[in-house]
């Protein structure tokens, strides 16, 4: 039986984080097992921030290193650069022409973007329909995502289903969203957890890079926020004690060990136990991880093939979705 479609993309937008892996890169990893996984390097999204000059280029390549180090397989899967399929941006702008303005001014990340961002451009406004566009090419049946884009899945499932309903015919697969399983849906800044972590953030602080020293990472960790409860409880409970919730679902989703089982493993023990075990995991975790990230990197050889190989898969299947939009709105004379 042919396996179901998986889409999802990463931006290549700097250094990565645990919240990135953990959300992301990890489900990447076991999706691959069920489904028939399409990885794309958003750098087209990418270009919502202000890039200096050849600096993406670079990080195109760490990011596609950092994927194959997490353990995605290209042989079995595509993993490919968003801008070498130009089917993107040319359904783009199709779906422009089906999302509706007001729906767009609500998109919450905008929201928050618009209060952050010097460089309010058209291209962080109307980012969600290039993710349509990239989700819908691939007749996609899952998108595994973080919570902070379940709004924007919502929206690219409005927008198939309005396309297919206009037309009468089921042009679009319409995607589901997928949840992380161990909480690894959202993961908290450092020092302010009911704030997202991001890679962007200016307070370095709040972010665990995947390329941290261990010595910053200890900084870090010691410094991370959790609660003044006396004595100290180290329990998990996401809406009374976020800071201590978001050190053991970093720790969980790193360790593979369950959080009922750090919590009985912690029981009256103090913060400081628990920040330096989160602290050897963590620096033991990243270094396996960053010998095989090299390992990738240095081989230009082998990315710009993997990159080339995957240009020509997933543009089949680009190509054929595009031809079936093109055909039903009349954009088909030869
Ligand atoms: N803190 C997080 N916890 C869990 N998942 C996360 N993701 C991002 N941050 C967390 C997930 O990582 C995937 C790739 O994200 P992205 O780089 O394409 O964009 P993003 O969501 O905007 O990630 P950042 O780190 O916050 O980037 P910047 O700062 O550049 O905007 C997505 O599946 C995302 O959900």
């Amino acid at each position: 039986m042919k396996k179901k479609i998986v889409f999802s993309g990463i931006q290549p937008t700097g250094l990565l984080t645990i919240g990135n892996y953990i959300g992301a890169l990890s489900q990447w990893k076991k999706l691959q097992k069920k489904y028939f996984c399409i990885y794309c390097i958003a750098d087209l999204h990418a270009l919502t921030i202000y890039q200096k000059e050849n600096v993406l280029n670079k990080n195109i390549l760490d990011t596609l290193s950092v994927c194959l180090a997490s353990g995605i397989d290209p042989k079995k899967n595509i993993i490919f650069i968003q801008s070498h399929v130009s089917q993107h941006t040319q359904l783009n702008w199709i779906l422009n022409c089906f999302t509706n303005f007001g729906v767009l001014k609500r998109m919450t990340q905008f929201k928050k973007k618009i209060h952050l961002n010097k460089n309010i451009n058209a291209g962080l406004f109307s980012y969600p329909i290039l993710m349509a566009a990239d989700i819908l090419l691939y007749q996609t049946y899952k998108v595994p995502v973080g919570k902070d884009q379940i709004q924007h899945i919502e929206l690219v499932r409005d927008i198939a289903y309005r396309f297919n309903k206009t037309y009468g015919k089921k042009i679009f697969t319409i995607p589901k969203k997928k949840l992380h399983e161990n909480y690894g849906s959202c993961i908290m800044s450092l020092l302010s957890p009911m704030t997202k972590m991001s890679k962007s953030d200016d307070n370095k602080n709040n972010i665990i890079t995947l390329f941290d020293s261990d010595l910053t990472i200890r900084k870090k960790i010691q410094h991370a926020v959790t609660d003044s409860d006396n004595p100290p409880n180290i329990k998990f409970d996401l809406k009374n004690k976020p800071g201590i919730s978001n050190l053991l679902i970093i720790l969980s989703n790193i360790t593979e060990i369950s959080i009922q089982k750090l919590e009985y493993y912690f029981y009256k023990k103090n913060y400081h136990d628990l920040k330096e075990f989160i602290i050897f995991n963590l620096c033991f975790f990243l270094k396996k991880f960053r010998k095989k990230f090299f390992l990738y990197r240095k081989n230009e050889t082998l990315l710009k093939s993997i990159i080339i190989n995957g240009a020509q898969k997933a543009e089949k299947y680009a190509k054929s979705t595009l031809k079936k939009v093109h055909n039903i709105i009349g954009l088909n004379i030869k």
